[in-house]
């Protein structure tokens, strides 16, 4: 393809921080709502009650954040992926999920665990090096974290079609029918396993929401290095919708979820929501930014606080004052004291657990190999 086609395609050059002219947003940056005929719907029945229940959601897993790092550097975790400035993404996303959706994460959505009512401790135990994993994917419809970047698109895709040979899709009856979403950045949508669950979901309608945190940065490699076309524009190339949302918007966030959730569950087939936001920190613990990004554009995003924005919109509108953000406040710090005390107390998971949720039911291959596994624990006690 020329050059000379290649910027045809483009929009214009976004700035560092603006998404362009397709980026769904119902909140500023400076916190003001602003209207939009296609999406004002999905929030309008939200109270204030239920928007102060947002901002909550968000101070808390900022402050999950801040304690998964702090342990980290104080040794008592080996690895932290951070999600700061990425909250509205993940909490507008999870709010917008029904309890019987099913949740295929990457290794950064502990606030979509969060809202979906996981033990806070869960996202720790993985990085303490306790469990293989941690959690039993079925209790709140989260699967295990996934490592091998875009994996969990294939993963979405299988159980996807699941739901819908079950019958599940649309049936009309908001207590069945279900949707997937799967989670995942901007560096995945580059996998081969994520394009391949694109075409296959395309092909066969499978009841998914392809969720990407574009936040700009797959460790060194900025997403402009990665695509010559916006994202979301993406999806066109395979047959569905792809919508550009301000990732930092939790109103937007909650609202276009929404409504590619209702698209799958409907059966309409998949859809691709591309959440504009940034990476504010490391993309762990193990990363220096400092060495591919200059500070400047770090700078710019913080005018684009997801917290910060919700916060004016809802002092400016007399739906909270200042009582309500300081008792937020203090409960995220009891809330932080109990993580570090349940952090450091963690009991170590016996390793044979790895095989308890690999298989509805126990498989004579398993039964096996795990008894083969607890043989081989044992020769090292017998040893010492
Ligand atoms: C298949 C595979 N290739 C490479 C890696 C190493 N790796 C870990 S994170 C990462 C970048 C991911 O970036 P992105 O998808 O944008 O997600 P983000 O971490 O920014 O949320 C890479 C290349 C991996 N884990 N798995």
């Amino acid at each position: 393809m020329s050059d000379k086609v290649v910027a045809e395609l483009q929009e214009p050059t976004p700035s560092v921080g603006d998404g362009g002219p397709d980026m769904i947003q119902l909140l500023t940056p400076e916190g003001q709502r602003v209207s939009h005929p296609d999406y004002d719907r999905y929030v309008e029945n939200l109270s204030a009650d239920d928007l102060r229940s947002f901002y909550r959601d968000l101070v808390l897993i900022r402050r999950l954040d801040a304690e998964g790092y702090a342990l980290q550097r104080q040794g008592e975790l080996g690895l932290w992926p951070s999600l700061l400035g990425q909250e509205a993404a993940q909490v507008g996303s999870g709010r917008a999920l029904r309890p019987h959706d099913f949740v295929f994460p990457t290794y950064r959505e502990h606030g979509v665990g969060f809202v979906r009512g996981m033990d806070p401790q869960s996202s720790l135990q993985l990085f303490r090096g306790v469990s293989q994993g941690g959690w039993d994917p079925q209790e709140n419809n989260f699967h295990l974290y996934t490592i091998v970047i875009g994996a969990q698109a294939l993963h979405a895709t299988g159980y996807a079609m699941g739901v819908k040979m079950d019958g599940n899709v649309g049936t009309g009856d908001p207590d069945r029918d279900t949707a997937v979403i799967c989670y995942f950045g901007d560096g995945a949508s580059s996998q081969g396993d994520v394009n391949e669950a694109f075409v296959y979901a395309a092909s066969f309608d499978a009841p998914v929401v392809f969720f990407c945190q574009n936040n700009q940065w797959a460790i060194s490699e900025p997403v402009t290095k990665q695509t010559r076309i916006p994202l979301f524009q993406r999806a066109a190339g395979f047959g569905f919708r792809g919508i550009r949302v301000d990732g930092n918007d939790i109103l937007a966030t909650y609202a276009v979820t929404q409504h590619a959730l209702d698209e799958a569950r409907s059966g309409n087939g998949p859809l691709l929501v591309e959440a504009y936001t940034y990476r504010m920190g490391a993309h762990t613990t193990a990363d220096d930014p400092t060495k591919y990004r200059v500070s400047a554009e770090v700078e710019e995003w913080k005018f684009r606080d997801p917290i910060l924005r919700l916060k004016t919109y809802l002092a400016h509108e007399g739906m909270a004052d200042e009582s309500f953000f300081t008792a937020v406040d203090a409960e995220a710090d009891v809330f932080a004291a109990e993580l570090r005390e349940g952090c450091v107390t963690m009991k170590t998971m016996p390793g044979e657990t790895m095989w308890d949720h690999v298989y509805a039911e126990d498989h004579p291959v398993m039964e096996a190999e795990r008894a083969a596994f607890k043989a081989y624990q044992a020769s090292f006690e017998e040893a010492i």
